[in-house]
């Protein structure tokens, strides 16, 4: 049985790539970090099958932040991968928090990569990290791929842009196994609730049921290549599956906007959006009743902002043999359609003790 150490479990990703570890067979230890309040939702149906049945699923305490922690957890696990998820991974956030963000997601993969070497490990263990489409930043070539120039447009982006080449230069210098997966935007009904797709399908549900009037945007013009996190944890495994460590773009190759993303979600639950006014002026108004169901806050501008990224996985498909197989308008389906539970049932709960 192959043992991997997943540091971000309680995160999307480490959901989706959790359960499809635990499909194929392996001993999954996630890495959780302590927190006041409960932050294991998403695994912990993982945590219930352990207990009833035996799944060969363990979740320790952890933090980026502590190496002192990171090198006893690898030395007691010793793992046959590592998949470095863990991050401050809000792109917005990073402004308001850049030096925890660059201790999380630049030093926290140093970190990691350093325990490998002080523990001997630099031959049995791969090393996977979740690098990303934010490292090309201000595009300068149209789609992305491997080859494209980096030129990260945020605290995030910047650090993980040390977390990018600190991988490569491990796999150069140690002889690590050592992978970025350059992954673009993925999505799913476990999306963090205030990435800009899950603020958009909880509010249109939230707005469906009578309990929001409208939805506060930043910049509608921003477009993003947006696949299902599904489709993209198994390309992470691919690539620690190759014979070499190596940098892949993971990616479906369409670009669509905040606003498209916006109108589409709405038709699902049968209202089209009509859009009025000009920049912070700007409303989406319902075609028929002229309600406003959104509008511009500036809150939510960046000070700088990625405009547009799109991907050119073509690397993946041909030495992984990886492609993403949830179209655009079939991830915002799935998206409404678990919201439009989700927010119901959060509401009969919050209500019924009261
Ligand atoms: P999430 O924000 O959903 O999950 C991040 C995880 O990291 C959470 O489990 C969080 O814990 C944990 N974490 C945060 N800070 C620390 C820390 N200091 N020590 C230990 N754990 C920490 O992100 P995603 O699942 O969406 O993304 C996974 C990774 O992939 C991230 O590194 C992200 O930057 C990167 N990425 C994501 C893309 C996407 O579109 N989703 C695209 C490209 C890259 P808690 O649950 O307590 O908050
Ligand atoms: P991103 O995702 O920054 O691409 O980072 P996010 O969903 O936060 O933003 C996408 C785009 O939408 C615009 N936007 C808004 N964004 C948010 N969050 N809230 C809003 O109200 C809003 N209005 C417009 C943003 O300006 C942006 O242009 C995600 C994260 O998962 C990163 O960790 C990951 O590395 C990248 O994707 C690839």
């Amino acid at each position: 049985m192959k043992t991997a150490l997943v540091t971000g479990a309680t995160g999307q990703d480490g959901f989706y790539l959790t359960e499809f570890l635990l499909a194929k067979g392996y001993a999954v230890h996630g890495v959780k970090r302590r927190s006041s309040s409960f932050n294991t939702s998403r695994v912990d149906r993982f945590l219930h099958d352990a207990v009833e049945n035996g799944t060969p699923y363990y979740l320790h305490y952890g933090d980026l932040t502590d190496s002192t922690n990171l090198i006893r957890l690898i030395q007691s696990i010793q793992p046959d991968e590592i998949y470095n998820l863990a991050a401050q991974s809000h792109v917005a956030v990073s402004f308001e928090t850049p030096e925890y963000t660059a201790n999380a997601d630049a030093t926290g993969t140093l970190r990691i990569l350093e325990a490998l070497r002080i523990l001997g490990l630099t031959e049995k263990t791969r090393f996977y990290q979740a690098s990303t489409s934010e490292l090309y930043g201000k595009v300068v070539e149209i789609p992305q791929s491997e080859k494209s120039p980096f030129y990260p447009r945020s605290p995030y982006g910047v650090a993980k842009l040390y977390g990018y080449w600190i991988t490569v230069n491990y796999r150069e210098a140690y002889g690590i196994h050592g992978s970025n997966g350059i992954l673009f935007n993925h999505e799913s009904p476990h999306r963090g609730e205030t990435f800009v797709t899950r603020k958009i399908t909880r509010a249109v549900s939230s707005i469906h049921h009578g309990l929001q009037d409208k939805l506060l945007l930043g910049n509608l013009n921003a477009m993003r290549d947006w696949g299902h996190a599904r489709d993209y944890v198994e390309g992470m495994w691919l690539i620690l599956q190759q014979e070499q460590g190596d940098d892949y773009v993971l990616a479906t190759g369409e670009m669509h906007s905040v606003r498209e993303f916006v109108e589409l979600s709405f038709r699902h639950i049968g209202r089209e959006i009509v859009w009025r006014g000009k920049d912070l002026e700007e409303q989406g108004v319902d075609a028929k009743t002229g309600d406003v169901l959104v509008a511009v806050d500036p809150r939510y501008f960046r000070p700088t902002e990625v405009e547009q990224l799109v991907g050119d996985p073509t690397k993946a498909r041909t030495k992984l043999g990886w492609t993403h197989s949830t179209p655009f308008p079939e991830l915002v389906r799935e998206m409404v359609e678990s919201d439009l539970v989700e927010v119901l049932e959060e509401h009969k709960r919050l209500f019924r003790d009261v």
